[in-house]
């Protein structure tokens, strides 16, 4: 299989890389929604601390959860999956994560649906923004223009994609001639849905995961195992 795969990777002349959570496992951040890590997950509901509506309600521990978990990623580093993908200068990186490990290991084009974990901006939308250092995050605050809370830059259930990055996301996904889906359970919409965007387009699919996933059903190859060890072994010449 993973020859059948080089075969595909060498003969392709645009490749994206659509990836989630199990792309940045290896360096240690948790997954979202695999049993068996210790995931900032299994602690909490997701739905209801990654949404507009938990946030609400208690928009202290909401903003200490993700306090929490910049500094996890500020602790880690790019994994030889991240590396092996930033040195392919010519691949563009559509990924699902909030962290900035893609940019630490040297990638240049990299589009995050999800957002970022490295701002904040007003909750109620005035338009204020500020870079935040996750190492050393501060605490819930006010917007200095309106008086409403800050919030990290991530993207909620429930909520818009950035208009940018989903627009860049599908141009590059109709445009690819194989797309490498990488560590992601393919299971939240719309970003799942530019796996199909990119087949009907006429891409191949390759998809690298530990486990059988959502995105196996359309995979042209499925690769089993850590993109850490498969993707090395896939871009390196
Ligand atoms: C490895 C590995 C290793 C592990 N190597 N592999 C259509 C159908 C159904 C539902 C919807 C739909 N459209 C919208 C919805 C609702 C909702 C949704 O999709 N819900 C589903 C749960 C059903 N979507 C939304 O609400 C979205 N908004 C929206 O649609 O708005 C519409 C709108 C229109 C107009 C006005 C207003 C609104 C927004 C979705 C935002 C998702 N946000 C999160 C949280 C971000 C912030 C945070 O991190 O806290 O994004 S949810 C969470 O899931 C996070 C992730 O990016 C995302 C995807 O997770 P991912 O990356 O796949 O992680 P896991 O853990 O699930 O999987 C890891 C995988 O890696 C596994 O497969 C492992 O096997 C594998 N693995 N180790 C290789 N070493």
């Amino acid at each position: 299989m993973i020859d059948a795969a080089r075969t595909l990777v060498g003969s392709a002349a645009r490749i994206v890389t659509f990836s989630g959570a199990g792309l940045s496992a290896e360096s240690g951040v948790p997954t979202f929604r695999d049993a068996d890590t210790n995931g900032f997950w299994t602690d909490y509901d997701p739905a209801k601390l990654a949404s507009p509506e938990g946030f609400a309600e208690d928009p202290e521990l909401v903003y200490n959860w993700y306090n929490e978990r910049r500094r996890n990623i500020a602790e880690v580093q790019p994994n030889p999956a991240h590396l092996a993908l930033a040195a392919q200068p010519d691949i563009i990186n559509v990924t699902q994560n909030i962290d900035d490990l893609l940019h630490r290991a040297g990638a240049k084009r990299v589009i995050q649906l999800h957002g970022t974990l490295a701002t904040d901006h007003c909750n109620a939308g005035c338009g204020f923004q500020e870079s935040v250092n996750i190492a050393d995050p501060p605490p819930l605050r006010s917007c200095p223009d309106c008086g409403n809370r800050l919030r990290p830059s991530v993207v909620w259930f429930g909520e818009r994609l950035p208009s940018r990055a989903w627009a860049e996301a599908e141009e590059a996904c109709l445009g690819c001639d194989l797309l490498l889906v990488v560590g992601t359970a393919a299971e939240v919409y719309p970003a799942a849905g530019l796996i199909g965007l990119a087949q009907r387009s006429g891409a191949r699919i390759v998809v690298v995961n530990t486990n059988p996933s959502a995105a196996g059903e359309i995979a042209d190859i499925e690769l089993t195992g850590p993109a850490g060890e498969i993707l090395p072994m896939l871009l390196n010449p």
